[in-house]
């Protein structure tokens, strides 16, 4: 792992109390003077935990595998290099669905803190970077063998007073170009499905993986989740923020804007496929959760040998 990279902690003014941080059993938790909260697992650098305004903002299974048996249903799992089931005809296709990043152990690189204007401008917020590695030389033999490419990854969760981001750097670090996919698998906890709508979504294309991937135009400008739902929204702009809101009220649970990410995956299991999977539970659990996924996935992001890419997401919660 290069490590020439690794973040050196930004000093913050004394006067500023300091983020915690704690690290134990393979999970880092982080915490700001202010409340909010993360904590990241270093088994697929999954983050399993959200809070602020004192509530947790991500679902996550109670039937989850935490032991670092199979990848962790909920959270933010990070998809790589490849998302879905895997092409049969691609490089990619003995790698699992989803690929190899959130079934890998990662290295937790370090913390870095630093103070950001307050919303109201008079005061400083400080937020802190929690930064996790992963390359070639850490993969286990099975997905190197599979994926036989020299790579970096160097994925930030960043916490802030109103926001959770988390980004992924990757690097080329062979001689050959490779070709990836890449999505953050969020997981966001609602208090009751059918009280939800997505905003953002009105007239842009979108794959449904219910319809036999079919192309279709998104008609609603507030989509409610009743039933099962997998689409692909393609080429949206980053900056447009896709909004989950409440229906009885109008008001934003969830903003999430991205950035060099321009397609977003809505996922909801419902009743069958709930209950089909093993790892999700309790059944009833589809109705407190909803998939709003930042990704590049629609086509193959391609890296020259030496060069980088980045991309990322912001979440705001409870606004
Ligand atoms: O992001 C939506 C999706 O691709 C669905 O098709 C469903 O497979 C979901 O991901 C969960 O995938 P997983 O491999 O975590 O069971």
């Amino acid at each position: 792992m290069d490590r020439s990279n690794k973040p050196s902690a930004i000093g913050v003014g004394t006067s500023l109390p300091q983020p915690s941080l704690s690290i134990q059993d393979n999970v880092i938790e982080a915490s700001l003077p202010t409340g909010q909260s993360v904590k990241v697992h270093l088994y697929g650098a999954t983050v399993t935990s959200w809070k602020a305004n004192g509530k947790e903002q991500l679902f996550v299974s109670e039937k989850a595998h935490l032991d670092g048996s199979k990848p962790i249903r909920g959270g933010i799992p990070l998809v790589f290099p490849v998302f879905g089931p895997p092409p049969q005809t691609h490089v990619t296709s003995s790698l699992p669905q989803h690929g190899f990043a959130r079934n890998s152990n990662w290295e937790f690189l370090g913390k870095s803190s630093s103070e950001a204007p307050g919303r109201d401008g008079d005061r400083t917020d400080l937020t802190v970077k929690l930064d996790f590695g992963l390359s070639h030389t850490m993969l286990t033999e099975e997905f190197r063998e599979a994926w036989p490419y020299e790579f970096g990854l160097v994925y930030s969760v960043t916490l802030t007073k109103d926001t959770l981001e988390t980004a992924l750097q990757v690097r080329n670090e062979g001689k050959q170009n490779f070709e990836f996919q890449v999505l953050m698998h969020t997981y966001l906890n609602v208090a009751d499905i059918s009280d939800v709508r997505v905003k953002g979504l009105e007239s842009k294309t979108y794959i449904d993986k219910v319809l036999q991937a079919t192309s279709h135009v998104e008609t609603s400008s507030a989509l409610p989740i009743t039933q099962e739902t997998d689409r692909v929204y393609q080429n949206l702009d980053p900056a447009v923020p896709v909004v989950v809101t409440s229906a009885k009220d109008d008001q934003p649970l969830f903003s999430i804007t991205r950035e060099a990410l321009k397609d977003v995956v809505v996922w909801n299991p419902w009743i069958e496929k709930a209950k089909g999977m093993a790892d999700f539970g309790p059944d009833e659990a589809y109705k407190n959760m909803i998939c709003v996924e930042a990704g590049s996935v629609s086509g193959w992001q391609t890296l020259e040998a030496g060069e980088a890419w980045e991309g990322g997401q912001s979440i705001k919660s409870r606004l």
